[in-house]
């Protein structure tokens, strides 16, 4: 299916956030929370770890502490933080390239092939390490994560650096994302927004598709050559 094309040129660039798109470390998040909350003395179940994908890890941990009804000091609140984040590195510790989600690299090599500058525009501060565990990081032009941004999804910020940071404007860009929030961000940056996941809760992304296998080579091709509207099966 992805065969070999000529290079060509001034192809639409494409955005790719990370958690839930290029590899789901949304259940080592998980882990991670489970163990504050259970430490601080309540449940933190699945499906509230929902509303964390796409989140600042600061949002996530007020979101955290409402549902539990905890009350923190700025100290308790820092210290929290930092408990999480390194329960969280030491779970993502081995990761490597089997955790990839299907198609992607399929999918980054096509693009890349073709000379499509490609970007990544993630809210995680730990966006780098991942991607050089997977050893992703050699196809991205340009990287955006939680360290270069101020304001969290469904603010575009991160993805307009991401445009900035390619040298183009944003009506130009194209964003592969799995979070309404993320969609939204790409929709408020005037960026054409492909949804991962589930059509119903991504409904407001220009197309969805439930992951990588389902996007064909002339979707990709009608895609980054700026077609204005691509019927999909
Ligand atoms: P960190 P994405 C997001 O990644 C995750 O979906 C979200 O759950 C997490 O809180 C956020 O990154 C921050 O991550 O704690 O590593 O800085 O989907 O924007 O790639
Ligand atoms: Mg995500």
């Amino acid at each position: 299916m992805f065969s070999m094309k000529p290079k060509t040129q001034n192809l639409k660039p494409c955005i790719f956030d990370l958690d839930g798109v290029i590899v789901d470390t949304a259940k080592y998040h998980y882990l991670a929370w489970r163990k504050l909350a259970n430490e601080l003395g309540f449940e933190f179940t699945k499906e509230q770890n929902e509303l964390f994908k796409g989140v600042s890890r600061k949002r996530c941990l007020e979101i955290l502490l409402d549902i539990g009804k905890v009350e923190a000091t700025q100290e308790q609140f820092d210290r929290w933080m930092v408990e999480k984040n390194e329960d969280y590195l030491s779970y993502i510790e081995d990761m490597d390239e089997s955790e990839i989600l299907p198609d992607v690299v399929k999918v980054l090599e096509y693009l890349k092939d073709k000379n499509t500058p490609l970007a990544l525009g993630s809210a995680s501060k730990n966006a780098k390490p991942i991607l050089e565990k997977v050893k992703l990081l050699p196809y991205f032009d340009a990287i955006v994560d939680g360290t270069d941004v101020a304001k969290a999804k469904p603010d575009p910020e991160v993805f307009l650096i991401a445009a900035q940071k390619m040298d183009t404007r944003p009506e130009n860009c194209i964003v592969f994302e799995d979070a309404v929030a993320g969609i939204q961000a790409a929709n408020n940056a005037g960026m054409t927004s492909i949804g991962i996941g589930d059509a119903k809760t991504l409904s407001e992304a220009d197309y969805v598709f439930k992951d990588f296998t389902e996007i064909s080579v002339e979707f990709l091709n009608k895609l980054t050559n700026g077609a204005k509207s691509i019927s999909t099966p």
